[in-house]
């Protein structure tokens, strides 16, 4: 399973300015001859990787994408300007693909690589380019050539920064709804996730990615239910983050099922770090899911988040949390 960040952007380099169509005119010479200048060449795309960018996000607000073009070109021989480059900033790891999406283009696994993708056209002749022995005063210049224009689809693998787990009907995905632009499947039944899914969230100028996965439940490990064939994803994530549904008569053992699958599972996975947030509090108001927290605390000997998806209540201050150790891991690494 591959979680991909796409994007279709539409290209065009710049078109070449026109040549002009000029003659000297000076005193005292009788026949000035043709002096029409060049036109300027049209700005070409680039794409640049860039390190400070980690998913495709801002190509779904931005799509078009034009270099300037060339200037016209003037008499007394003076060629247009050329158009400026337009250079496009993407992630490390993109992929350029052509508009079926299967063709690679360009492949962008360095910060710093560039590439020019598009050329833009070349600018005309200025009629003083065709002055000839046969033809000392010709009329004749050339429009600029064309820019190119290009639709294409960018790629990126998204690797996941957090990764989600809990028992089935937790709230799992309805918490990656609330704090993404993913649209997961939520329903009141166990299972409803059956292949994970991944968001990117925003938090303030910052960036990450959760991934969602389906529920566990005990004996995952020996391949009850979906089993653990998906904890590979959450396996390269720099924090877990374990939700438990705070309705439920006793959220340590669920917590607890849930950690015994982690560690039977294996892949260092029970050492990583780890927050653990009591979520559907809005479902038992703010007294009781403080009772069930201490409860909680109490019997687990760790301090829960407690937040809603639905009312949002404690949602920022878990993902500032994250992004701490997410950004934390970075660091280390
Ligand atoms: N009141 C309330 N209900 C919630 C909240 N979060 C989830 N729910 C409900 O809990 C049920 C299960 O939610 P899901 O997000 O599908 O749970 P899941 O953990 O993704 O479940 P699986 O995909 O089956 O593992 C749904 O009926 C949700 O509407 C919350 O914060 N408050
Ligand atoms: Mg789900």
């Amino acid at each position: 399973m591959k979680f991909l960040d796409e994007a279709k952007i539409y290209v065009k380099s710049g078109d070449g300015g026109p040549g002009a169509c000029s003659f000297r005119r000076e005193k005292f010479v009788e026949f000035g001859g043709p002096d029409g200048g060049n036109g300027g060449r049209g700005g070409d795309i680039l794409f640049e990787a860039v390190e400070d960018l980690n998913t495709l996000i801002d190509f779904r607000y931005t799509q078009h994408f034009r270099a300037k073009n060339g200037r016209n070109g003037e008499g007394r021989n003076k060629s247009g300007k050329g158009g400026e480059n337009l250079i496009i900033k993407v992630p490390v790891g993109t992929q350029v693909l052509d508009e079926d999406k299967e063709t690679v283009l360009a492949d962008f696994t360095e910060k710093g690589q560039t590439m020019t993708f598009l050329k833009g056209g070349d600018g005309g002749f200025g009629n003083a380019r065709y002055k000839s022995s046969t033809n000392q005063a010709p009329r004749k210049f050339t429009p600029g050539w064309p820019g190119e224009e290009r639709g294409i689809w960018l790629r990126l693998k998204l690797i996941a920064d957090a990764g989600l787990v809990g028992l089935p009907n937790a709230g799992k995905s309805t918490f990656l709804a609330a704090v993404s632009a993913a649209r997961p499947k939520i329903a009141d039944y166990p299972f409803t996730t059956l292949h994970p899914n991944l968001g990117v969230v925003r938090a303030g100028e910052r960036e990450f990615v959760i991934a969602d996965i389906p529920g566990l439940i005990e004996g995952a490990h020996e391949g009850q239910g979906l089993g653990t064939r998906f904890l590979g994803h959450v396996e390269r994530t720099a924090v877990i983050l374990h939700l438990v549904d705070i309705t439920q008569d006793n959220p340590a053992q669920a917590y607890a099922t849930v950690r015994h699958e982690l560690t039977a599972y294996g892949h260092d996975l029970a050492e990583k770090k780890e927050i653990i947030a009591l979520t559907k509090s809005d479902a038992l108001g703010p007294e009781l899911s403080a009772d069930q927290a201490a409860a909680f605390e109490k019997q687990t000997g760790k301090k829960p988040f407690i937040i809603s998806s639905v009312s949002k209540d404690g949602i920022d201050p878990l993902l500032f949390e994250l992004d701490k150790i997410i950004q934390g891991g970075a660091e280390d690494a």
